[in-house]
């Protein structure tokens, strides 16, 4: 068993652990990252595609946003659709702030390039990963490398990986309060070679369900469609995920039609809103999908996970630089409050433009929810402001 010390052992190369790490390289904090899966399962891994503002301005801060912003598409607003109507929200006009549509795949593949370029440690494939004396001043993560068993002390680990991760996990059950939401629903999401057939996103409610129109680049369409949970892929053949995408969005003007195309991947995501607190344990610090997860309808998992990282590493920051813990202490209700506002809205966003099979009461204050937004500035605008992210704030 080889055994080695680096400052942060961070859990995960996603989002949060690659951004994580390129943080803190850029503040002198040494840190290794340990990924359990292979370098191109990551990189084609299709999942978020909108960003905000915050999470564009933290990417450029690092460094890794000269693709993002040659490649990635400028939005001003999104389509709210229900029964033929269609009520566009205009963000900018609304915030002045922008979103930009860019794949979480494009992200990665940008951070991990970054990172080794920038001669980092970052080891794929890793295997068996165990937290140890997380409670202790030496916390150590002991791990399987290429068939060698390895140790690694650190000053702190930082648990990126995920909602099926280690890290939550080794947080005592007693020590943790878990909310949780399971929506009665998911969402089959396709990748296809099609030509966007709208500038901006559309959301639309159709009483066969919800439906989402949104890209990845001016050839390349991203589409969902809300189905029962446990369905299965095999009952949506190609022809099938069309025609019902069609008669959703349906609503444009005269004969505008969903741009069909050659299917390149699909897969079906189960819904929840989930929240982990608190964000510490000892040596232990959670980031993103490790500690909270939103139902996609809000576009906030990936922003969050940034956010969180965002917080984590000035935290670290101070406590290398002055030794003060006060802003690591205070990480987890900070980062809370901001996942907290994300949680929120993005269960009012599915509660708004799902088909839920509550009551008529329920259905007739969810029409109800629909119109103010489709007659108030006062909804619009904090719509907006919600969708496009809060500024970010060194507290929240
Ligand atoms: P991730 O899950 O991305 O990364 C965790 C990493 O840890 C993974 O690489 C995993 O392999 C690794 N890992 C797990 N266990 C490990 C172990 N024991 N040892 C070592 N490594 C381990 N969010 C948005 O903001 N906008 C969207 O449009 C959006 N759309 C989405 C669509 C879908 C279909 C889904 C599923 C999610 C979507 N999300 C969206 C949310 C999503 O982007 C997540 O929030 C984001 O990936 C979170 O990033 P991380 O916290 O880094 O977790
Ligand atoms: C996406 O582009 O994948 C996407 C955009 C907005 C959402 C969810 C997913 O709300």
């Amino acid at each position: 068993m080889s055994a080695r010390r680096t400052q942060v052992a961070i859990i995960g190369a996603g989002p949060a652990g690659l951004v994580l790490a390129l943080a803190l390289d850029r503040l002198g904090i040494e840190s290794v990252v340990l990924e359990a899966r292979g370098r191109d399962h990551v990189e084609q891994r299709v999942r978020a595609g909108l960003l905000e503002q915050n999470t564009v301005e933290v990417l450029r801060e690092l460094g890794v946003a000269d693709r993002l912003e040659r490649e990635g598409l400028v939005h001003h607003g999104i389509h709210l659709r229900r029964e033929g109507r269609t009520r566009h929200i205009p963000i900018t006009e609304l915030t002045g702030r922008v979103v930009t549509i860019y794949g979480q795949q494009e992200i990665v593949k940008d951070l991990i390039a970054a990172r080794i370029e920038r001669g980092g440690e970052l080891l794929f494939e890793v295997s068996e990963v165990e937290l140890r004396d997380l409670d202790g001043a030496q916390p150590s993560v002991a791990y399987l490398h290429g068939g060698a068993r390895a140790e690694l002390a650190c000053d702190f680990v930082a648990g990126c990986d995920g909602f099926h991760g280690v890290s939550r996990q080794s947080i005592p059950e007693a020590l943790r309060v878990e909310h949780e939401i399971v929506y009665p629903f998911s969402w089959l999401g396709i990748l296809a070679r099609a030509a966007p057939a709208t500038d901006e996103l559309i959301y639309a409610w159709h009483e066969r369900g919800f439906a989402l129109y949104t890209m990845r680049s001016a050839t390349i369409s991203r589409l969902y469609l809300q189905v029962p949970n446990d369905e299965p892929l095999a009952d949506w053949p190609d022809e099938r995920i069309w025609a019902e995408l069609q008669v959703r969005l349906a609503g444009g003007d005269g004969g505008w039609r969903v741009n069909e195309g050659e299917i390149l991947e699909r897969s079906i995501a189960p819904m929840r809103s989930f929240v982990a607190e608190p964000l510490r344990h000892g040596r232990l610090l959670l980031a993103g999908d490790a500690a909270h997860i939103v139902p996609p309808t809000g576009a906030k998992g990936l922003n969050l996970a940034v956010n969180d990282v965002r917080l984590l590493a000035a935290a670290l920051g101070e406590r290398y630089a002055s030794g003060s813990e006060e802003l690591l202490e205070r990480y987890s209700e900070t980062a809370l409050r901001r996942v907290w506002r994300a949680e929120e809205f993005s269960n009012y966003m599915t509660m708004l433009m799902h088909r839920l099979d509550g009551t008529g009461f329920d259905q007739a204050l969810q029409r109800a929810r629909f119109d103010y937004v489709w007659h108030s500035q006062a909804a619009a605008h904090s719509l907006a402001e919600n969708y496009v992210g809060l500024p970010a704030r060194p507290d929240f």
